[in-house]
């Protein structure tokens, strides 16, 4: 059986890879280590925990990080104060130091991250022959390994060194580092690393570890803290090092190898499930490496791979940030190297966390989605308490900040509607997953609450009406009552709260509240340059390049604007999307180019929100112009994305947009090919996107017609397929799952 397996593995990678033909298309690569951590660091992460790689010769520095390491006292409901108490912020763990005693010449150097298996490698040649490193972060196994092997035998020596960015003293004995601190919060964490060598020799010196003249080493790091989310508990739970402790004894216990196997098996399960070939590169160019080849597109080469490429990094990124049991991934996925990162490297709710979770469903990552689901169950109580304070001590319901931290704080400045978006997220895992007892347990329970929120705070208009009261269209407008986003958002979350409510069969009385409720919102209005207004007054400027489209969630997150059900509310959306984009008003007879989208629309996630905005809208060029944008603009050489300062917002919404140019699945249908560029058009495909419904699709075209598809499901059922240029009824095929 074990040699069927030994066979059989290398067989199956191989044919991983056999359809690019190129690691350039599934990794990123570099001929030189990072200049800097933000813009040439690649990250590899568990979920829970991760590291930036920097790829140094001599000095190999290895900072890493664990997504629950916060500063901030407990339950914070106030100002943004990110230092030690407060609201925190989310911190830098330590970093692994590894200094090689030999001065290099070093060539061939090369530097890699493959976003198919999470294996970073990075390889040279000098006087001690040709040196690989190798690192993961495994999943199954809890631990990040790094490995280190030179090419003639004992031609490693030098120290390592175990830091922590939060003060803790490292203590050094026989084979491990390890630190163990508490955070001025009272949150313990703790890393310990044990070093494994071939050839040579080690020893301790000066809280270091000396090696000399080894021919391999190999480091297994855990680092973790106390942090449990559960409000009731403190968000405290028991000590990290006995944790840490058994799952690196038994991590020690396997082979490299099999940590290896292991590790590449749970991730390619993964990043296989979900696939696009939208175009071939030109091999001159697909020989390049990624900073240059960024280069080049930034100057406009045509270049699909490298845009498939930023689809496979995104879920790669995800999938590395965001697993079953942990935290979401943050402002930052979970990679920070600073005490005091930008907006504290937290939770922003009026756009940024909700598109880290776009891809999730649409790309088949459901499960990095559970951390979004636990994580709003966690934050409800604080959240409700909080809520009280603000809206009155008989308010139902919560709602949130917008900024929100791990110890159910809530930071600055009230989102009224946030939690009306949160409940958008529940209600699309039961969509795309059909999911009954998650529906019935989790998500209907939230929808519940949220709309008693709602039923309570909205406001009658003298004409009988209903607006949300002092909303702000996030970051533009100032406090007003009806902003279209509010309104949008609590429509969106009545349907979503009728939908399940009528998919369980229950709570009928509150169905038909509900459902009334949503009928006496005051509507959609198209103003008097044919856009659709942002506000109640019809006073929205053709010149404005916000950054924000908060006024179009209802046709992307959303699904209450659409093509076929509201055409003329799709219309002016789009007048409005151009002007967003400099291409209305004075502009209005420009192109539209990528170029004209200036100023403050040039953000890490401004470009993917249009994207699948355009491609809700069935503008496949303008949504190819948006990721050209984005890849132009706020891209960084690790192709992190760059709001700036980097975000990863951006990496996220970038491949959940694209799923949305390929295959949509609302207003009734699913639709093939809704929105792709001509440049996509010639031939291609995509297997494993999810439609809502429970299905699993796959598709193949040629001269942007479709010329093959499955769609499969767990029992076969009708759907409304559009396919061509035609709505035709289909059935869908059994699937296993
Ligand atoms: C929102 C955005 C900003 C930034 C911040 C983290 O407030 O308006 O552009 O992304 O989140």
């Amino acid at each position: 059986m074990k040699r069927i397996t030994a066979l059989v593995l290398p067989v199956f990678f191989a044919c991983l890879f056999a359809k690019a033909g190129n690691e350039g298309d599934v990794a990123l690569w570099y001929e030189k280590p990072a200049a800097k951590w933000e813009t040439g660091g690649l990250p590899i992460g568990n979920g829970r925990m991760g590291a930036m790689m920097l790829g140094g010769v001599e000095k190999d520095v290895i900072q890493f990080n664990e997504q629950s390491l916060w500063s901030g006292d407990n339950n914070w409901d106030g100002a943004y104060e990110t230092g030690d108490h407060g609201f925190g912020a989310y911190r830098n763990f330590g970093e692994l130091r590894l200094l090689f005693d030999r001065k290099l010449s070093v060539h061939d150097y090369r530097r890699s991250l493959n976003v198919a298996t999470g294996l970073y490698q990075v390889s040279f040649s000098g006087a001690g022959g040709h040196y690989r490193r190798e690192a993961f972060a495994s999943h199954p196994d809890q631990v990040m390994v790094f490995r280190y092997v030179a090419g003639k035998e004992g031609k490693l020596s030098g120290r390592i060194g175990l830091w922590s960015a939060q003060g803790a003293a490292t203590q050094v004995t026989g084979n491990t580092l390890q630190f163990a601190g508490i955070m001025p919060n009272q949150l313990r964490y703790a890393a310990r690393v044990m070093i494994r060598h071939e050839g040579g020799s080690i020893a301790v010196t000066d809280s270091q570890l000396v090696f000399t003249n080894c021919t391999s080493l190999t480091l297994y790091l855990n680092a973790r803290t106390n942090y449990k989310p559960d409000y009731n508990a403190g968000w405290r739970g028991a000590d990290p090092l006995p944790v840490i402790e058994r799952e690196l004894a038994a991590a020690w216990a396997k082979t490299y190898a099999q940590l290896r196997t292991d590790h590449i098996k749970d991730v390619t399960a993964l990043t296989g499930a979900a696939r696009i070939d939208i175009g071939a590169t030109p091999a001159a160019l697909r020989a390049l490496p990624t900073d240059m080849r960024r280069d080049q597109y930034a100057e406009g080469s045509a270049d699909p791979d490298l845009e498939e490429l930023l689809f496979r990094y995104g879920r790669y990124l995800l999938i590395s940030s965001s697993r079953p049991g942990g935290l979401p991934a943050n402002l930052q996925g979970l990679w920070n190297h600073s005490n005091n990162p930008p907006w504290a490297s937290d939770y922003h709710n009026n756009i940024n966390i909700q598109m880290n979770y776009w891809l999730a469903e649409t790309t088949n990552l459901s499960a990095c989605h559970q951390p979004l689901m636990d994580y709003i169950v966690a934050q409800a109580e604080p959240c409700r308490i909080a809520t009280r304070k603000a809206f009155g001590a008989h308010t139902r319901g919560w709602t949130a900040r917008t900024s929100q931290n791990i110890f159910g704080g809530n930071g600055w400045e009230w989102n009224i509607p946030a939690s009306a978006w949160y409940a958008q997220h529940v209600y699309e895992h039961w969509a795309f997953t059909m999911d009954r007892a998650f529906l019935k347990s989790t998500a209907y329970p939230v929808l519940k609450e949220i709309c008693q929120y709602w039923e309570d705070r909205l406001k009658p208009l003298p004409d009988g009406s209903l607006v949300a009261p002092n909303g702000w269209s996030p970051e533009h407008g100032p406090r007003e009552d009806g902003v279209m986003h509010d309104q949008q958002l609590v429509w969106d979350l009545f349907q979503n709260y009728r939908d399940a409510a009528k998919a369980l069969d229950i709570d009928r009385d509150y169905q038909a509240k509900v459902a009334s409720l949503q009928h006496r919102l005051a509507p959609n209005k198209i103003g008097k340059w044919g856009q659709l207004q942002e506000w109640q007054e019809d006073r929205d400027d053709p010149d404005d390049q916000h950054r924000h489209t908060s006024h179009l969630f209802a046709v992307y997150p959303g699904r209450q604007i659409s093509l076929t059900r509201t055409p003329e509310l799709a219309r002016a959306a789009i007048i409005s999307l151009r002007s967003r984009s400099g291409n209305y008003g004075k502009n209005a007879d420009k192109p539209f180019t990528a170029a004209s989208t200036v100023g403050d629309s040039r953000r890490s996630w401004t470009w993917p929100w249009r994207c699948a905005l355009w491609a809700r809208l069935g503008e496949g060029e303008k949504a190819g112009i948006m990721i050209r944008g984005l890849l132009t603009y706020n891209i960084l050489p690790n192709l992190f994305a760059n709001h700036p300062p980097f975000q990863l917002d951006g990496n996220f919404g970038i491949s959940g947009a694209m799923a949305e140019m390929l295959l949509q699945s609302h207003a009734g249908e699913i639709s093939l090919l809704p929105a792709i560029p001509a440049a996509w058009k010639a031939s291609g495909s995509f297997t494993g996107l999810r439609a809502r419904g429970g299905f699993t699709v796959d598709c193949k075209w040629h001269n942007g017609k479709v010329i093959s598809y499955q769609i499969r499901s767990s029992r076969p059922q009708k759907i409304k397929l559009r396919i061509n240029g035609r709505l035709k009824e289909v059935m869908s095929a059994k699937s296993g799952r």
